[in-house]
């Protein structure tokens, strides 16, 4: 009996040794990004981002996208990456209240969900308070502080006098909702002689932004300004002023920063364009859901930069590296 129980514990030891030899592999955590849509430069360089700490940190990420800004399309992207059950969902929700249903199937699955650009609800996480808490963390820019930087730009542009619009996308979106509130504010507080015009929504349309500059350039002969509070309505604003021959008279602030910003701010035709830092935004997405999955709490909001562009830095290369990836 004893040379048993002896032997039994030889074997015990041996086992302990065996195993504690063999190297234990962490689990390699599954992290996908959802983005607003997968066409888009701003989207394009965040999934870079994402990718680049997925690399440092050795997890796997899966980027699934529906191929217009629209959450009856990501709806069912979101469904089909639910079924794929990963570890944790990056996703930019295109609407503050459609999205939140859809999120709390993710949640209810035990993933974790985080929301990178844009957030549902008010944006507030982990409160203990109203149906859109239950996101970790809402990783963006503070889209607030841009539309209020856009409106100081364009205000001085102005010198203080004119009339001006913004071109936007739709109602229900948090980023480019807070971009307009911003500037509205803004020029409100600021720039009392500068006359605000009914917001033109585009629906992420650059040639319906295009055409609504011409119309409203039509109505309004004496317009001296647009605030495009997005890529699209940007592009679009900027390209209605040059059909239209306005150069110069129509000034043009443009909300992000794809390749063709550059030729646009060079030759005048935009004012300045504000850069927000969408490679930041995949890259903490990542870090943020892998600290979480690793067992470590994690912010309830990350705030991310932006740079902005002008004239007179747009040759600068610590400027040119927020320029976005298309
Ligand atoms: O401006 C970004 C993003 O922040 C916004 O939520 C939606 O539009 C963009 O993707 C640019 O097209």
């Amino acid at each position: 009996m004893r040379r048993a129980l002896t032997r039994l514990a030889g074997l015990v030891v041996g086992l302990g040794l065996i195993f504690a030899a063999i190297p234990v592999k962490a689990k390699t955590y599954t992290i996908a990004l959802i983005p607003g849509l997968t066409t888009d430069d701003f989207y394009i360089t965040m999934h870079s981002g994402a990718e680049a700490a997925a690399k440092a940190l050795g997890a796997n990420l899966i980027f699934q996208g529906a191929p217009d800004f629209n959450p009856v399309s990501q709806v069912p992207v979101l469904d089909a990456v639910i079924a794929r059950h990963p570890d944790a969902i990056l996703i930019a929700p295109t609407d503050k209240t459609q999205l939140i249903e859809p999120l709390r199937k993710a949640a209810a699955a035990r993933i974790a969900v985080i929301t990178v650009d844009t957030y549902i609800g008010t944006g507030r996480y982990q409160t203990g308070s109203g149906p859109a808490d239950f996101p970790l963390s809402y990783i963006a820019s503070d889209n607030i502080l841009g539309g209020e930087i856009a409106a100081r730009a364009l205000g001085k542009a102005l010198g203080g006098k004119g009339k001006v619009y913004v071109s936007n996308v739709k109602p229900g979106i948090s980023t480019t909702d807070q971009r307009e509130q911003g500037f509205k504010a803004e020029m409100q507080r600021d720039f009392p002689g500068i006359t605000v015009l009914t917001t033109q929504f585009n629906n992420d349309d650059a040639n319906a932004a295009a055409s609504q500059l011409q119309a409203v350039l039509a109505r309004n002969p004496d317009l001296s300004g647009v605030f495009g509070a997005n890529l699209f309505s940007a592009l679009g604003a900027a390209q209605g002023v040059k059909s239209a021959g306005k150069l110069g008279q129509v000034r043009v602030v443009a909300f992000d920063a794809p390749p063709s910003i550059v030729g646009d701010i060079k030759s005048g035709l935009v004012d300045i364009a504000i850069a927000q830092h969408p490679a930041e935004i995949g890259w903490f997405g990542v870090a943020a859901a892998y600290a979480h999955l690793s067992g470590m709490s994690i912010p309830a909001v990350i705030g991310t930069g932006f740079t902005v562009i002008t004239k007179d830095n747009v040759n600068d290369p610590a400027v040119r590296k927020f320029i976005y990836h298309d």
